[in-house]
């Protein structure tokens, strides 16, 4: 019996110390971008994608004339340019050294941090502070908002959605917005935390006004465990389940919905950054995540998903299925976004189908929503910038790029209530 206890203590005691681990630097590490000019070109950089695990693309190979931003690590650098040259046009790297952004918004976000210990928006926060923000806000508003848990993440951590409603009795269109699927890009949690704000506290008519006429359910983390270990690794892209065995951690949560699931454009290696996950849904962030949007599929009219970057409004779908049926009405909102976001700082958003624009990709939320539940306008966002930052954008442009997208989702509304009144 004694023996027992000891043990369980022991196990209980191991498990129970927070292992601090190692962060991973990407010291040299340079983004050089490249733009298939022909076919062989483009195959060239395929095969590199598919072949050379050390090399992370922060953006993946798409259409000839299409945009392709490769992180090489220094040790690779000789190699693999020295092979393109040979091929293609080699251009100078768009980031010569990513640690140096990495550890500059680092600085940054502890100046600002240290001035607001508080949520706000000149910094970057954690999933904890963001989880109890969103309940804080709730309380403070409990007329208007609510926070529901709807799962549970891999490693335990709450998936949230707060929302917002100013009346109509449950009746109101939905417009549901989905943030940091993708751990690394961390400025769409921080632009949706906004966007819940602006629609809580907001002192100016702007956004609020959309509440009016529809029901706003945000869920600004829908990978909690990715976002949380871009703390370790800025760059981190996944989920961290294990299913594929105890080597690879995580799959990509937008491949892995369950709507024409491995249907091209991702990856049945573990290892890949578009690892699909060893069946559809198998990422418990996915399967939440659809279960509630199946409790609301009715009222949700329009579905945004949030993703940096590269500043495009993306219609579906990503695979072989090519363009919606209501593509041209898609091109038609995306055209009154893209001049409402220009509006504010001149900003400048394309509007297009994922395949066209940027890749092949199956498995999205988007796709989720416009295939299973053909709600009416289904868009993923990347937002800004075009690649002097990428991923790491700095703190000093959340404030902006919220703004402007604000701007954008009230052209969306606008339009949507008009194309809703008449089918009345
Ligand atoms: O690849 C993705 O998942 C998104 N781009 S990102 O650079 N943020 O990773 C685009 C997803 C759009 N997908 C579909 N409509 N299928
Ligand atoms: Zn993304």
């Amino acid at each position: 019996m004694k023996a027992i206890i000891l043990v369980s203590l022991f196990v209980v005691g191991i498990t129970a110390i927070p292992v601090q681990q190692a962060k991973v630097k990407y010291d040299n590490y340079a983004v050089y971008r490249f733009v298939p000019q022909n076919e062989a070109e483009r195959e060239n950089l395929l095969a590199l994608e598919q072949n050379y695990p050390g090399l992370i693309f922060w953006k993946g190979v798409g259409p000839v004339g299409g945009r392709v931003d490769i992180m090489i690590p220094p040790h690779l650098q000789h190699e693999i340019l020295s092979g393109l040259q040979t091929v293609m046009t080699v251009p100078e790297p768009m980031i010569p050294d990513v640690q140096q952004l990495i550890d500059e918004e680092a600085e940054l976000n502890e100046i600002a941090r240290a001035k607001a210990p508080r949520l706000g928006w000149d910094a970057y926060y954690t999933f904890d502070e963001i989880s109890e923000w969103l309940d804080e806000q709730a309380a403070a508003n409990p007329n208007v908002a609510s926070v529901q848990t709807y799962g549970q993440s891999f490693e335990g951590r709450p998936m949230k959605v707060i929302k917002i409603s100013t009346g109509g009795n449950g009746q109101r269109p939905i417009i549901f917005i989905d943030a940091n699927i993708h751990a690394r890009e961390w400025i769409t949690n921080a632009v949706a935390t906004y966007i819940i704000n602006e629609l809580l506290n907001g002192q100016t008519s702007g956004i609020r006004g959309l509440l009016n006429n529809f029901d706003i359910h945000v869920a600004p983390v829908i990978n909690p465990d990715g976002y949380a270990y871009t703390r370790t690794d800025r760059l981190w892209r996944k989920t961290r389940s294990n299913y594929a065995g105890p080597l690879c951690r995580g799959a990509d949560p937008n491949r892995n919905f369950g709507f024409q699931w491995n249907t091209g454009g991702s990856s049945s290696i573990c290892s890949s950054d578009t690892y699909m996950g060893v069946s559809a849904f198998s990422e418990p962030e996915t399967k939440t995540t659809a279960e509630y949007l199946d409790t609301i599929k009715d009222r949700v009219s329009a579905y945004i998903s949030l993703h940096s970057y590269s500043q495009l409004i993306l219609i579906p779908y990503g695979n072989n299925l090519g363009r919606v049926p209501d593509h041209d009405n898609h091109m038609r909102v995306g055209g009154l976004v893209e001049r409402a976001i220009a509006s504010r700082y001149g900003t400048q958003f394309e509007t297009g189908n994922i395949v066209e624009m940027l890749y092949v990709a199956s498995g999205a939320s988007v796709d989720y929503m416009k295939g299973t539940h053909d709600t009416t306008l289904s868009y993923t966002l990347e937002l800004r910038d075009t690649g002097r930052y990428g991923f790491i954008l700095p703190p000093a442009q959340i404030v902006p790029s919220a703004l402007e997208l604000i701007d954008g989702l009230i052209a969306l509304a606008n339009d949507l209530k008009l194309q809703l009144d008449a089918k009345k």
